[in-house]
């Protein structure tokens, strides 16, 4: 007797998404960029705009001119923004000058450090483009991978201690972003941007010759990768694809906890995305980093989702097969050896390295807050000019920080007063005599250059914070370390989910309020209220942290204070404020 079974319905797979072709059609980033750079237009074509961010550019638009030139019957005023790769934000002086000089030349006169501790031009004309990248080179500096479907600026504390540790990992950014460094990439990049050569053809030679641990197609998405220590959170380790944290014994780094799954960004219309917070995998030696980086490469890259864009991110992939799935595939297909667990080591602080500190050579470096990144020229803080005389003349090197900060380093003794008067000429704040609020605020650009924005951000906060410095000062809590960031929406470009309040836009001049979240970047918030115009954000604020003032327990963070008493009684206490 035979038995006979139904054939199982036929599963289609995904359809994969528009991006997925053209990078299979590009022959390895190339396309025809090099056509469309050379023709006499003011922009890319729609596949050229995808391709030209793996070499470290977005084409954008100038929005605030978007409205009158729609009215006058113009077209988009184009430009494009150059992002630098720049593991662990590390810059010489003449580098750093090089690139003051490329954002006075072809961009808008100012840079702007990143959370990602990277550099940003905006409002690069098309045809300066690859004079801009150029130069960037010329200064041994790259923008191949600071965008695009591949591992991004590796962050990492940028503290030049040369205590062993931060040693150590600073070294190993290194390593993990020249290792993943995108390979036939490399090639196209120097071919379009450089000297022009064809270098043989990589579409002669196997995929896993020619790009190794990407292959033709590269990544789902973006894959972001951070060092940190325990007892200094300062790259918000949580929030990346994958994160080291070292563990220290007597002073010198033994291994890492490596971490997996974390992300910010979420969409409004798509309530299966969401911001996660990265759990711990396994523990790897120092030798063993670099291959454990491309060990999770190589998973997301073959179980990313390739389909749906908005839900490409490793941290998809954690959260719907679970930490202890993930581990097994990780152990069994990529790592292919016993894994160790990691060392419980609670994340317990964040430094902002903030003020002059000694390095271990006796030499100096000085951390100075830079609010929402931008370096600029604006009445009294000529920050911009300020910088490049003291780079000049102190010939110090440059580390910004993935808090936009920037740390200038290798300053001898005898120079602190030179520096410090530097300072005061160009009207550059000492960090000692800033706001707390405002030294932990945070913002993404959004408009005028987003794309994506529905809100400001950058030339909001600002004006919110001088808000909230009053009313924290008039309730004695200036002292408190409360984190604030912003941005014109909910991509979370500003790490806004894991801040103690978030303001995140929602359109117009409305944004969502997030509160509950930690300084140290351990917890995420949660959604207090929708769609808030934003002249009632500080009373709702203001009612929260009187409240605060009010029920904190002993030592109590205003985070954990929302945490703990929950959505419910917060809710009660803004309903008013501000207006209904
Ligand atoms: Fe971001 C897209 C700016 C860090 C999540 N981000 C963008 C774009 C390129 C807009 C676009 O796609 O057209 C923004 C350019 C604005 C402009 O005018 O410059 C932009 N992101 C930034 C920067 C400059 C914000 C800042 O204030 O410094 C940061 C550059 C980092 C760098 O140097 O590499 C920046 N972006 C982040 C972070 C924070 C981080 O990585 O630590 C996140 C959240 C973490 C994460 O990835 O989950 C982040 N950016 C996004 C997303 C949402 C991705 C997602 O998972 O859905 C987008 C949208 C996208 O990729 O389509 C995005
Ligand atoms: Fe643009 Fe949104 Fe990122 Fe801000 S958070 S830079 S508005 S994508």
């Amino acid at each position: 007797m035979t038995t006979e079974t139904a054939p199982a319905p036929a599963v289609t797979p995904p359809k994969p998404s528009a991006v997925e072709a053209i990078k299979a059609g590009s022959n390895y980033l190339r396309g025809d960029l090099a056509e469309q750079l050379a023709a006499d237009t003011d922009h890319l074509s729609e596949d050229g705009k995808q391709l030209v961010k793996f070499h470290g550019s977005y084409q954008q638009e100038d929005r605030d001119a978007r409205k009158y030139r729609q009215k006058a019957g113009v077209g988009k005023a184009y430009m494009f923004m150059v992002r630098l790769k720049l593991p662990g934000g590390k810059l010489t002086p003449d580098q750093y000058l090089a690139v003051d000089d490329l954002a006075g030349r072809y961009g808008n006169g100012t840079l702007r450090l990143t959370t990602r501790q990277s550099i940003q031009l905006h409002g690069v004309l098309k045809g300066n483009l690859k004079a801009t990248v150029a130069g960037i080179n010329e200064a041994l500096l790259s923008t191949l991978g600071g965008c695009g479907d591949v591992n991004r600026n590796v962050v990492c504390c940028p503290a030049p201690t040369g205590d062993p540790a931060r040693v150590q990992m600073q070294a190993l950014a290194d390593a993990v972003a020249a290792h993943l460094a995108p390979h036939a990439g490399k090639q196209a990049y120097h071919e379009l941007w450089l000297n022009g050569e064809k270098v043989g053809d990589p579409a002669a030679v196997p995929v896993e010759e020619a790009e190794p641990v990407y292959g033709a197609v590269y990544l789902p998405r973006k894959f972001k990768t951070a060092f940190s220590l325990p007892e200094d959170n300062c790259t918000d380790l949580l929030a990346h694809c994958l994160g080291f944290q070292a563990v220290v014994e007597s002073g010198r780094p033994v291994g890492y906890n490596l971490f997996a799954g974390g992300g910010q960004g979420q969409t409004n219309s798509k309530p299966d995305t969401y911001p996660l917070l990265a759990l711990p995998v396994c523990r790897v030696d120092p030798d063993e980093v670099v291959s454990a980086a491309e060990a999770v490469v190589r998973l997301f890259r073959d179980h990313g989702n390739r389909s749906d864009r908005k839900r490409a991110r490793l941290k998809y992939v954690v959260h719907d097969w679970g930490v202890g799935r993930f581990r097994q595939v990780f152990e069994r297909d990529y790592w292919k050896r016993p894994l160790r667990p990691p060392v419980d080591l609670p994340i317990s602080g964040v430094d902002l390295h903030h003020g002059w500190h000694r390095q271990r050579d006796g030499r100096w470096f000085l951390g100075l807050s830079v609010e929402n990144g931008r370096v600029k020229d604006e009445g009294r803080l000529r920050l911009r000019s300020g910088l490049r005389a003291l780079v000049s003349r102190a010939r110090c090197t440059v580390r910004i920080s993935a808090q936009q900060d920037l740390l200038l380093g290798n300053i001898a003794a005898a120079d602190r007063p030179a520096v410090d008067s530097l300072l005061c000429e160009y009207g550059i704040p000492r960090p000692e005599t800033l706001p707390m609020v405002r030294k932990w605020s945070m913002a993404c650009p959004a408009i005028p250059t987003c794309g994506l924005a529905l809100t400001e951000s950058e030339r909001a906060l600002p004006g919110i914070v001088s808000q909230l410095e009053g009313v924290l000062d008039a309730l004695g809590l200036a002292g408190e370390p409360i984190s604030v960031r912003m941005t014109g929406c909910p991509n979370g470009c500003a790490r806004p989910f894991q801040s103690e309040v978030g303001l995140v836009g929602r359109g117009g001049t409305k944004y969502t309020l997030y509160v509950g979240g930690d300084t140290l970047g351990r917890r995420l918030n949660f959604e207090l209220e929708d769609s808030v115009p934003v002249e009632r954000v500080v009373p709702k604020l203001a009612a929260l942290f009187t409240a605060f003032r009010a029920e904190r327990a002993a030592g109590e963070a205003f985070g954990a204070y929302c945490a703990r008493v929950g959505v419910d009684r917060l809710r009660n206490l803004t309903a008013t404020a501000g207006g209904v």
